[in-house]
């Protein structure tokens, strides 16, 4: 049987996914159950409304919100529900993602959303930041994102060797 999911991925458009799936990814990494949509805050009202009035009675714990230019799809989420809201600005043509990044960060106080980076670090950022929040009532996640820190400085320690070694050979700068 499918395991209820815990976090879910919105987007404002199919035109996002190549961005979001840096997010899925990272979910599907950690074992996280998740489920993928495509609601718009500004074509799609009604449907956006519903899906956060029930995201948390259907179980989900973490919303990551995807949008690009007027992008105020996690605001409009958070303004409906209680559970933490990250936003991920997609990067637009016209502004290079400054307008996505604007109107996802600038909220009003009382509705946070937390917004992360433009693009593909963003979007594996936002995964993780989901982790974490469930993380801090799942020893396994803890575990598991423990070792993700080790190996990321697994990954930089061979990357400072192997640069000594090319500099060295390079000519003894
Ligand atoms: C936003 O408008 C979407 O999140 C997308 O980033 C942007 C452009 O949408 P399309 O050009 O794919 O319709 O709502």
């Amino acid at each position: 049987m499918a395991q209820t999911a815990k976090v879910a991925v919105i987007m404002g458009s199919d035109s996002d996914l190549p961005v979001v799936e840096g997010a899925v990814e990272v979910l599907e990494q950690f074992g996280v159950p998740f489920e993928v949509r495509v609601l718009s805050a500004h074509r799609s009202p009604q449907a956006v409304e519903q899906f956060a009035a029930q995201a948390e009675a259907r179980g989900l714990q973490v919303l990551i919100a995807a949008a690009g230019g007027a992008a105020h799809l996690a605001g409009v989420i958070a303004s409906r529900t209680t559970l933490p809201v990250i936003g991920l600005p997609i990067p637009t043509e016209r502004m290079g993602g400054m307008d996505s990044l604007l109107s996802t960060v600038q909220m009003p106080a009382g509705v946070p959303v937390a917004c992360m980076g433009l693009g593909e670090s963003g979007a594996r950022n936002a995964a993780l930041l989901a982790v974490q929040i469930l993380a801090t009532a799942d020893a396994g996640l803890r575990d598991a994102l423990r070792r993700h820190k080790a190996d990321m400085a697994a990954q930089v320690a061979a990357q400072d060797a192997s640069v000594q070694e090319q500099v060295k050979k390079g000519g003894g700068r």
